[in-house]
């Protein structure tokens, strides 16, 4: 809502929800002077936000107001890839969209189009889903979307079900905190202040991550295990809790099932094995696992890191066993949190409108982009026209050599919509204004809080930008497409794409959330100290009923309907899957390829979003790859050193930093940066591995290995 003037009769302060895919969804407040966004602020009353925005969105009016805002359709006017382009009106836009549509329809069928939506909005209305039901109802390809949490929402649902776990806020009461594969200072700056707390009321912080990140140095405690180990990690933590005797049994019989198949399976790992396959000191394991077991209530923050490992999703399985087995949700502040987005009661089949998906459509993933389009998945019919939309491809998905001869290729009729020129965009047939938050109505769920958010429009749109649901409704109209749901109002939608009547709406009105800008969830801040998990059997599992079965469907908020994953390649109880690429597990890899390399969330960009702006860059320096010194000399590599990144996927160059906050054998790249502001227009998406992890599809991207050389 719009609330009173400042100062003046023509400014007022007008009250938003920050848009990007990141757990805090913060509570903004723009100020507007006579239509003009003069400020951008964190709201001081939200409980969770606490009145501070990141070091990203505190600069949200650069992005708005940038000089290289996408303002007009534009027409490609010279060869692919060259960024030339021409203005031209939404008409003639739609119009074209609109006839090559239907040409390629009729002589190839709809599913030769494919949509591409992710997370560059994650808004109720303009976020990840808002394609679906114009292209379900299209009859074009399905685009499956994995290219985040897919992997810990499966693990999730086969081990604890679909739970919040708890109120991130109640971490003040926690009394040991691990940060497991979680990077909060950069990924989840808003828990820091809880965390903050709880250790001024005594609480211990831990960080378990292969790299010494911002968030490590400030704990109390960093453990560095190999990538890709956690399941043996926690499976020898299980096993040292089990022997001896400091598990709480209570818990473990009325609120459990497969306790007999966990003792067995964790009797797998005993600790001197578990040292090996980590590197991590007997003692350290055996003090982290009496701690965490003694110290109670402990928590554990899932970073969504640990999918992007090949064993992946067995170890958040084996890490969801842990709080049941010692019974720390019984306490407010004790259990885990990985994603709290689940209670939000979103109608996925009003948004997403899965009725509209023709029987037997084609099922394309999203990571298998440049496959699908150079022909090399041998599609039928071939992909004939890309609409992309929230997201960039060329940057977030794999194989980047192979996105760029896909998209290169001439008959490809491709339509990006975008608020910059990125480096997707510059392979466009058409670009599609695309408004920001600030510019349009929007609610939010969150995924690291509780908090419905509220976004009321501050600004006219720039230029002829349109929010993302303006544009499906002039796509739907441009197709002849009179359902009602293409009619609907950005109004409308928010009454219908909420269940305003669910037991945890009560007390929440649109009236309320306009006028405060928030409204809490009605949950338990600790749903879980008598059982009551969303699974099968209602009981924590250890021996996964789903996985059982054999047959389950990837939860993901990105799909009303997604490929089903077989469970036979699923353990019942989970189990240490070694990563495809390393050291130990691929000898024969690693001599010639002997560098395990993690893609990290960038600090100063958001995906490959900010990539382009002056502050941003500024803040996040150019390209780089951390290397540890030893690694470093062996290879005759010195500091800020351009260097060559490669196997046999492909390469980039990159700016050596030389640091022991990575371990030996380790190199980390933090992800986003712009491939035509790169040397050789190259990022790690040229070479990150293209398999699946374990559970939901999700991409083992940070299972690699590369070798490091001097560029010369
Ligand atoms: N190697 C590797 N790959 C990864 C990851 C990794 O860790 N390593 N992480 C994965 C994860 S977790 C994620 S979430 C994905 C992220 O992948 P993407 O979803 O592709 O995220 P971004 O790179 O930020 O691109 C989002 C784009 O959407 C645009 N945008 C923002 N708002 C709007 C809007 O309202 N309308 C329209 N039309 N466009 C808008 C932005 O300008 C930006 O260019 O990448 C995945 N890829
Ligand atoms: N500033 C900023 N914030 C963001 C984003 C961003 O791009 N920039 N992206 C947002 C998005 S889309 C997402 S999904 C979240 C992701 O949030 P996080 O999961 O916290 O982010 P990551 O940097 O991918 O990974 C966290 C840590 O996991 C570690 N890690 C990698 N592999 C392993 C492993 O095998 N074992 C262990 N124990 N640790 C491992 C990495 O070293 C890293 O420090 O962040 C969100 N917030
Ligand atoms: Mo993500």
């Amino acid at each position: 809502m719009t609330i009173a003037p400042n100062s003046g009769e023509d400014e007022h302060r007008v009250l938003g929800a920050c848009p990007h895919d990141c757990p805090d969804t913060c509570s903004m407040i723009t100020t507007v002077q006579n239509g003009q966004a003069i400020d951008v602020r964190g709201n001081p009353d939200h409980p969770f936000t606490r009145g501070t925005l990141c070091g990203k969105v505190d600069k949200f009016l650069d992005r708005v107001y940038s000089p290289d805002r996408v303002l007009y359709p534009l027409r490609r006017s010279g060869v692919k890839g060259s960024g030339q382009f021409e203005r031209i009106s939404w008409d003639e836009a739609l119009k074209e969209i609109g006839d090559r549509f239907q040409s390629i329809i009729a002589k190839y069928g709809a599913e030769a189009i494919m949509p591409y939506c992710f997370s560059g909005h994650q808004g109720i209305l303009n976020g990840l889903m808002v394609s679906d039901a114009f292209f379900n109802r299209l009859g074009a390809t399905i685009a499956e979307k994995t290219l985040c949490s897919s992997g810990c929402a499966t693990a999730f649902e086969l081990s604890c079900g679909l739970t919040y776990g708890l109120d991130p806020e109640a971490f003040v009461e926690s009394k040991y905190i691990v940060l497991w594969a979680s990077n909060v200072i950069t990924t989840n700056i808003h828990l820091w202040h809880f965390i903050t707390e709880a250790r001024k009321r005594g609480a211990k912080l831990v960080v378990i991550d292969p790299i010494r990140t911002r968030t490590a140095r400030q704990a109390d405690w960093h453990l560095a295990p190999r990538p890709g180990t956690d399941a043996a990690l926690a499976l020898g933590m299980i096993n040292i809790i089990i022997q001896e005797n400091l598990a709480d049994a209570d818990y473990i019989e009325k609120y459990s099932v497969g306790y007999a198949e966990l003792k067995a399976r964790a009797s797998e790992f005993p600790v001197d094995r578990v040292s090996q396959i980590t590197g991590i000191s007997v003692e350290d394991i055996q003090t982290l696992a009496q701690d965490y077991a003694k110290i109670q209530p402990s928590v554990i923050r899932l970073g969504v890191a640990l999918e992007r490992q090949t064993g992946g999703g067995n170890a958040i399985r084996a890490i969801c066993c842990l709080p049941a087995l010692v019974g720390a949700w019984r306490k407010l502040g004790g259990g885990l949190v990985q994603a709290t987005l689940w209670p939000f009661p979103l109608n996925f089949d009003v948004i997403q409108r899965p009725d509209f998906i023709r029987p037997k459509t084609r099922i394309v993933n999203q990571w298998h982009l440049g496959r699908a389009l150079t022909g090399e998945m041998e599609l039928d019919p071939p992909i004939q026209a890309l609409f992309v939309c929230n997201s960039n491809p060329l940057l977030s998905a794999a194989d980047q050599d192979k996105m760029v001869a896909g998209l290169s290729r001439e008959e490809l009729f491709t339509v990006v919509s975008e608020q910059f020129f990125t480096d997707t965009a510059s392979f466009a047939d058409i670009i599609l204004p695309a408004a920001t938050q600030i510019e349009q109505l929007e609610i939010m769920f969150s995924w690291g809080h509780l908090y419905l958010t509220y976004n009321s429009p501050a600004i006219q749109p720039l230029g002829e930008a349109v929010s993302n649901t303006e544009l499906f409704r002039r796509l739907a109209a441009a197709m002849g497409f009179t359902d009602d749901c293409f009619q609907l109002s950005d109004e409308q939608m928010v009454q219908e794409f909420l269940d305003w009547s669910a037991p945890v709406m009560e007390g929440i009105s649109l009236e309320r959330l306009q006028q405060q800008g928030y409204a809490k969830l009605k949950l338990s801040q600790s749903p879980h100290a008598e059982g009551n998990f969303p699974t099968p059997s209602g009981k924590m599992e250890f021996v996964s009923s789903l996985a059982q079965n054999g047959d389950f469907v990837i939860p993901s908020l990105r799909q009303g309907l997604t490929d089903r994953q077989s469970g036979e390649v699923v353990d019942r109880v989970p189990n240490y899957i070694p990563p495809a690429e390393s050291v130990l597990s691929n000898p024969n890899l690693a001599a010639r390829y002997p560098l395990s390399l993690l893609s990290i969330k960038p600090h100063s960009f958001l995906n490959s979003s900010y990539g382009n702006l002056p502050k941003h860059l500024k803040l996040e320096g150019s390209l780089k790859i951390l290397i540890h010194p030893q690694d470093a000399e062996a290879r005759g590599i010195v500091h800020k050193q351009c260097v060559r990144v490669f196997n046999e996927r492909g390469d980039f160059q990159a700016i050596a930093h030389i640091t022991d906050d990575v371990q030996l054998g380790v190199v980390a790249s933090p992800l986003g940066q712009w491939r035509r502001l790169s040397p050789i227009s190259k990022t790690l998406a040229a070479l990150v591995a293209t398999t699946y992890s374990d559970l939901g599809k999700a991409g083992a991207v940070s299972d690699t290995l590369v070798e490091v050389i001097v560029v010369v």
